[in-house]
C-alpha cells in the first residue's frame, strides 16, 4: 500500500515536470474555476509568443488532461463543463485583439457530426471568426441529413465538420455522398481526434482536407476557396 502511494506520487511528479509550466498553471486555474487566473495565464502565453497558436496549444493540451482525468475518475463532469465554458469566454474576450478584416468571405458552416464533443468546434469557430470569415454554427449532435440540409439552406461554400469519435468520423462519407448526389460544390474540411490519430482517414471518408488544429484551418480555407 505504502509502495503504491509512493509510486503514484513519483508518477504525478514526473507528469508535472514534463508539462509546460503554462499548461500546469492553466490546469490549476481551470480546475479551481478561476476565470481571472485562467485569463492571466493565456495572456501571458500570448505576450510571450505573440501568436494565437500557442494559446490554442495550451488550451487543447489542458482540456485533454482534464478529460483524461475525468475518465480516470480524478475530476468531475462539472469541472470539464466549467473548463469548457471558461475557455470559450476567455477566447471570446481575447480573439478580437488578434482580429483581422476580410472582404468577400466565403460562407463557412461548422458543426459536430453525431457526437457531443463541442469544445474543439468552439475553438475552431472562434479562430475562424477572428480571421474575419463569415461562419454559421450548426451546433452538435447533428445527423448527416441535418448537416447536408443546413449546408444547402445557408448556401455554404466550405463545411467544417468536427468529430471526436471514430464512428462519427466514418459518417462523414455520407455527407460526401450526398454532396455528390446533389452536385454541391461545397468544400469539406474535417478535424478532431480520429483524424489526428489516423492521418489518412480524411481521404478515406472523402473530405477535401483535414486540419490538425484551429490555427491551421485558415490557410486550408484560403487554399480550397482559391482553387474553386
Ligand atoms: C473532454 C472529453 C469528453 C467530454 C466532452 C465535453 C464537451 N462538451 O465537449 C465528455 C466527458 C462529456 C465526454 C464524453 C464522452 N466521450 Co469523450 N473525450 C474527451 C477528451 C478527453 C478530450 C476532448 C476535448 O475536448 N479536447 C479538447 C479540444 C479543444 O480538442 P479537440 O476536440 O481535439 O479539438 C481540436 C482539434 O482536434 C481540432 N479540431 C476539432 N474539430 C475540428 C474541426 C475542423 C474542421 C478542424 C479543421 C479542426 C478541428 O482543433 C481543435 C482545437 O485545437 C477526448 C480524448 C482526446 N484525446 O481527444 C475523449 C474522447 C473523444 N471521448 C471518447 C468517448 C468514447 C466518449 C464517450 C462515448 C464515453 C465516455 N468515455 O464517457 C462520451 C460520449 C459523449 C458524446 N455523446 O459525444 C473517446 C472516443 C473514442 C473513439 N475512438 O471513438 C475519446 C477519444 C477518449 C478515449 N481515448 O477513448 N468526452
Amino acid at each position: 500500500m505504502g509502495r503504491q502511494i509512493l509510486k503514484d506520487f513519483v508518477k504525478v511528479g514526473k507528469q508535472m515536470k514534463q508539462r509546460d509550466s503554462h499548461t500546469q498553471l492553466f490546469l490549476d486555474a481551470l480546475l479551481s474555476m478561476d476565470r481571472i487566473g485562467s485569463e492571466i495565464v493565456l495572456r501571458d502565453v500570448a505576450a510571450q509568443h505573440q501568436s494565437f497558436e500557442d494559446v490554442e496549444r495550451v488550451i487543447t493540451e489542458t482540456l485533454v488532461i482534464i478529460g483524461d482525468g475525468w475518465e480516470a475518475g480524478d475530476y468531475s463532469l462539472f469541472q470539464i463543463y466549467m473548463s469548457g465554458v471558461i475557455c470559450e469566454e476567455t477566447i471570446a474576450r481575447m480573439l478580437p485583439e488578434f482580429r483581422i478584416e476580410r472582404k468577400n468571405s466565403p460562407k463557412i458552416g461548422i458543426g459536430v457530426l453525431i457526437d457531443r464533443h463541442a469544445l474543439g468546434k468552439r475553438i475552431v469557430k472562434a479562430v475562424v471568426q477572428a480571421e474575419g470569415f463569415e461562419i454559421f454554427d450548426f451546433g452538435d449532435g447533428l445527423s448527416v441529413d441535418e448537416m447536408v440540409d443546413k449546408t444547402m439552406a445557408y448556401r455554404i461554400d466550405v463545411l467544417m465538420v468536427s468529430t471526436l469519435m471514430l464512428p462519427s468520423a466514418l459518417k462523414v462519407k455520407g455527407i460526401r455522398e450526398q454532396f455528390d448526389q446533389r452536385k454541391l460544390k461545397t468544400r469539406l474540411i474535417v478535424g478532431g481526434a480520429p483524424f489526428r490519430f489516423d492521418s489518412s482517414l480524411w481521404q478515406q471518408v472523402g473530405a477535401d482536407a483535414d486540419g490538425k488544429n484551429a490555427t491551421a484551418v485558415i490557410s486550408i480555407i484560403e487554399r480550397l476557396v482559391d482553387r474553386q
